[in-house]
């Protein structure tokens, strides 16, 4: 696929060659650090020592001081608290935390993840009666809830209170809930608005350590989940989510839960985890359970205090997530090939694809697979109890949940954010709703918006890297959007005379400056063996790459993993 090379603007001079002194750091470092915002000696510390003690007061969120007094008057009265989340990783993450530390504090609680076939996505009713029938009558709703404001009136019907720490974006009116934690919300005046839905749940938590004095060195392992959700979730890393994410990938490294550690050794992963692993390995794994079984099953992993319970979990798990793995691949395939068959299709702005016996649990990664080679928004549908359901991704810059919004008259429900959301329609309004959507878009989107860019960090020569630039470049991480791993572009160089392709379509080489033929590079370009002739027969080019470890052997090496490559 045609990539587009954007090239970021250069920061202000005087201040990169200002705090490279500051720093003793190369120029080419100091102005990544400016293109992020990071000007001055005090704001590189907090960047490359992120410290737990600037996380915000978590009181600042409106509702915190309702939420805690509740769950505090809940504790006391001996009341039956029912933690409830939604499926996906971010859900099930925040349900383990709120579960797990609560449970310190009282006998009388327990979970509940709605069934995403019989019930569907957020708060469901058959939920409530559980809630009614068990004799619970506070329920804290993690990761959904923000519009779930006929449920919420129900409950409040049979006596049951709600706290809602949601992330999504809320409708014009907002339940009548105790408490709704959400710092989207127009009248929250919370600094930072990107918390997953797990990390308005740890905010919660803080809140009540903070009111019972708990220290917050006991808030420490709860990280571990913050951080998986940060990464599921595609929340950015910046800002809070960049220290939450910091010391959760500690603690996950130094000392994982039970139920990670045993995904990890079933799967011999034995390097340090980065975000990227997060979001490979274990991310996959804990949603395969919401949506092939049930979300129960990911919660029971990720609560399990002991090796043999966390053994049974993580393998059951991993057998879901092979047979998950195999939908994903079967209808990718099907997509694609109804995409091929269909000129129409094929010169639409958008996707939207349906068919009635997709599997519900892997629409979204279908609609993101697609995006892969046909860049623009997507949507895919199944059906489910009567009615057209699935997902919607999105393509840089583009807010996909306006423009489902703007064909609302033609949906039963919908929900989510820019780059991804839910929906679900009739039957008999699927075609009047493609033809809208896509009118929406094409009319809306830019024309570039459809072509994948790669954004360059800065173009630099290869004598400019070196072992102390690539230390300083490593202490940039955790990357993830937000903060990607820095992209550099050297021009006018040649692979020494050891191209191979490896896999199918992948590219093996050793870089050189023909300028400077002492200083090499490993690399590797995945997807792009067909470059190979050229390059081979030595002809100059430029590439894009990001610059990463390569362990190989025990060995550890610089390796350039190449995003493109032009002639
Ligand atoms: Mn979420």
């Amino acid at each position: 696929m045609e990539k587009r090379w954007v090239i970021k603007e250069a920061a202000d001079a005087t201040t990169v060659a200002q705090l490279a002194l500051e720093l003793g750091i190369d120029n080419v470092l100091a102005q990544l650090l400016v293109q992020r915002g990071i000007s001055s000696f005090e704001e590189a510390k907090s960047f490359f020592r992120p410290s737990l003690d600037n996380l915000h007061d978590p009181f600042l969120m409106k509702d915190m001081d309702a939420a805690v007094s509740r769950i505090k008057k809940a504790l006391e009265k001996k009341e039956k608290i029912l933690i409830y989340g939604d499926y996906d990783v971010d859900g099930t993450t925040a349900v383990a935390l709120v579960f797990s530390f609560l449970k310190l504090h009282t006998e009388l609680i327990d979970y509940y993840i709605p069934d995403r076939y019989t019930e569907g996505y957020g708060i469901s009713f058959a939920g409530i009666d559980y809630a009614k029938q068990h004799h619970f009558s506070l329920i804290i709703a993690l990761d959904c809830g923000i519009k779930s404001n006929d449920k919420i009136d129900y409950a409040n019907e049979l006596g049951i209170d709600f706290i809602i720490c949601d992330h999504h974006r809320p409708g014009s009116e907002l339940p009548k809930a105790i408490a709704v934690l959400d710092p989207k919300r127009e009248d929250c005046q919370y600094p930072f608005d990107e918390l997953s839905g797990c990390g308005i749940g740890f905010k919660l938590i803080q809140a009540f350590a903070a009111r019972k004095k708990i220290p917050f060195n006991q808030l420490e392992p709860l990280l571990e989940f913050v951080v998986i959700s940060i990464a599921a979730d595609i929340v950015p890393i910046h800002g809070e989510n960049r220290i939450l994410s910091y010391y959760g990938l500690l603690q996950i490294n130094k000392l994982p839960s039970p139920g990670i550690k045993a995904i990890l050794e079933l799967n011999k992963v034995k390097r340090e985890l980065t975000i990227s692993d997060l979001v490979f390995i274990i991310g996959p794994r804990i949603n395969a359970a919401g949506r092939i079984e049930n979300g129960k099953k990911a919660v029971e992993l990720l609560v399990s205090d002991n090796v043999t319970s966390a053994n049974i979990s993580s393998r059951s798990i991993n057998i879901t997530n092979t047979e998950r793995k195999s939908l994903d691949t079967l209808i990718t395939q099907q997509a694609l090939t109804l995409i091929n068959e269909n000129t129409e299709l094929q010169k639409a702005k958008t996707t939207v694809l349906f068919q009635s016996d997709w599997h519900k649990g892997v629409v979204g990664i279908v609609a993101s697979r697609l995006i892969e080679k046909f860049y623009r928004p997507t949507i895919v549908l199944t059906e489910s109890n009567g009615k057209a359901t699935g997902s919607a991704r999105s393509v840089k810059g583009f807010d996909v949940y306006n423009a489902i919004e703007a064909c609302a008259d033609l949906l039963e429900q919908f929900g989510g954010h820019m780059y991804a959301a839910g929906l679900t329609l009739k039957l008999e309004n699927l075609d009047a709703f493609r033809k809208k959507f896509e009118a929406v878009v094409a009319s809306t989107i830019h024309e570039s918006m459809l072509v994948p860019e790669i954004e360059i960090d800065a173009l630099i020569g290869f004598n400019q890297i070196n072992p102390k630039f690539f230390r300083v470049l490593k202490q940039f991480a955790p990357f993830g959007p937000g903060n990607h791993a820095p992209v550099f572009m050297t021009k006018n160089i040649m692979d020494k005379g050891s191209i191979r392709i490896v896999g199918i379509n992948h590219l093996k080489m050793d870089l050189q400056d023909p300028q400077n033929e002492r200083v090499s590079f490993p690399a590797i370009a995945f997807g792009l063996a067909e470059h190979f002739d050229p390059i081979l027969n030595r002809k100059p080019f430029s590439v894009c790459y990001a610059i990463e470890e390569n362990e190989y052997n025990g060995t550890v090496s610089m390796q350039l993993n190449v995003k493109d490559i032009r002639f």
